[in-house]
């Protein structure tokens, strides 16, 4: 408590999220991995304490508030299950961007049911041929009259086939970034069809898909932002969403760290707890050091996303970078100082290296990451 000088609050909203997890998310998490259960009902619990709209603002329905809340609610909940979290974070990408940068129709359209997760929100970039070179993405809208007709088809998809609204980027002119246009797309439009279900190491409560679009007719007043703007957008939108997903693996960490703590303390060998041996200390004490130092820099990265900062963009990136690899790096060791059983699903160590594992690949590879900081650290 106390930690980074967070204000009544923000240590208030903290609390909620710890309270909502510690009923709704952490006693159930393990039957949805091994189940494979898409939690719909907890998720939309989670909406009405305006975990779906974290940043959406208040006129739009949201609960307003700024990225470090975020990165607190996220962090939190992903201490049940980060799998949970992050696809909450996904969709509160998606309703942000349609918020922030959405006509007034777009958002009359779509926020009232996407606030309380009604209909739940995927953002669809990332393509077959284009995943790190995002800018290279290839599904077409081409204009007729006042529809968008879109073909394509869209790799990866968080809630495809699932969720209701697609933010989808597209292409709308020539080759590049300054091409791609933010279209929002429904699942019952025509031409609207999923994959199947893709089968994956961790992420086991929520569904990945492709999603494609065959001559889908989409009316104009679903452009979020102006022709060309798309691709600005969905950086933006990364820009939070890489900060939670570094949350979602601080939150994954953190409860490794305590179940290594009362592991270590119970399991006995050589006649003493293995929380007497020195190394089982100083592998704690590194773990939580550096746990807290990635902690630091995702909060400080939050704010600078809430101000809009000029190098935003970089701490989001570093942030996202250093939690993921350090969250990934603490579980590991925590499932090392369980021994076997931490191999076993009977400890929750196991779901929590599997879920975490993908953090350092998506919303961006930490390779793409680091591209990010050095771009711009040269461009000064
Ligand atoms: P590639 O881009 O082919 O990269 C392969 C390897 O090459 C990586 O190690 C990468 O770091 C490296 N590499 C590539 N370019 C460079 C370079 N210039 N320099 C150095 N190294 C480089 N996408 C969405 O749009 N929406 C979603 O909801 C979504 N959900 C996902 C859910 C899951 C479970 C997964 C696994 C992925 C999801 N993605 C989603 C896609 C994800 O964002 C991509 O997988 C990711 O961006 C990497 O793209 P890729 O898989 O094509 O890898
Ligand atoms: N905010 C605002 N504008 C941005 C921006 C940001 N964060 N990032 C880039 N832009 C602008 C940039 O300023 C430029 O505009 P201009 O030419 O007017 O200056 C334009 O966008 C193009 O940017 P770049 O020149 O940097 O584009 P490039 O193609 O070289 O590389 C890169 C961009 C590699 C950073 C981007 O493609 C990327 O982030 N790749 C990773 C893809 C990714 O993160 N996918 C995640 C999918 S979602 C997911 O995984 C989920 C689970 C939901």
């Amino acid at each position: 408590m106390g930690q980074f000088d967070l204000t009544e609050d923000q240590l208030a909203i903290q609390e909620m999220a710890r309270r909502f997890t510690a009923d709704a998310i952490t006693p159930f998490a393990a039957e949805w991995d091994e189940k494979h259960i898409f939690p719909r009902e907890t998720i939309r619990a989670a909406a009405e304490l305006g975990f779906g709209s974290i940043y959406v603002s208040e006129e739009a329905g949201g609960i307003g508030l700024g990225r470090l809340e975020a990165a607190l609610i996220m962090e939190a909940m992903a201490y049940g299950c980060p799998s949970t979290s992050a696809f909450i974070s996904i969709h509160n990408m998606a309703a942000w961007m349609i918020d922030r940068f959405g006509s007034q129709a777009v958002k009359d359209k779509y926020l009232p049911s996407m606030v309380p997760m009604e209909r739940i929100g995927s953002y669809c970039l990332t393509e077959a041929g284009s995943g790190s070179d995002a800018a290279a993405l290839k599904t077409r809208a081409v204009r007729q009259g006042d529809h968008y007709v879109v073909t394509g088809s869209k790799q990866f998809i968080s809630g495809g086939g699932e969720n209701e609204i697609y933010v989808v980027m597209v292409r709308t002119g020539d080759e590049g970034p300054k091409g791609i246009s933010c279209l929002v797309i429904e699942k019952d439009m025509a031409g609207v069809s999923f994959g199947a279900q893709e089968r994956k190491l961790g992420w086991h409560s929520q569904p990945t898909a492709q999603v494609n679009f065959d001559g889908v007719r989409v009316p104009v007043e679903n452009l979020v932002g102006g022709e060309g703007e798309g691709f600005r957008i969905a950086m933006m939108g990364l820009d939070g969403g890489r900060l939670n997903i570094g949350a979602c693996s601080l939150g994954g960490a953190q409860r490794c760290i305590d179940e290594a703590l009362s592991y270590t303390k119970d399991r006995k060998q050589f006649g003493q707890s293995i929380a007497d041996f020195q190394n089982t200390q100083f592998m704690l004490a590194d773990m939580e050091t550096e746990l807290q130092a990635a902690r630091t820099l995702l909060y400080a990265a939050a704010v600078k996303v809430t101000e809009n900062a000029p190098d935003k963009t970089r701490f989001a990136a570093m942030a996202k970078r250093l939690a993921t690899d350090t969250g990934s790096s603490v579980v590991d060791r925590a499932l090392q100082l369980h021994g076997g059983y931490g191999y076993l699903m009977d400890y929750p160590v196991e779901r929590f290296w599997r879920d975490l594992r993908v953090h350092s690949i998506l919303e961006g590879t930490n390779q793409v990451m680091r591209m990010i900081i050095a771009r711009d650290m040269l461009r000064q």
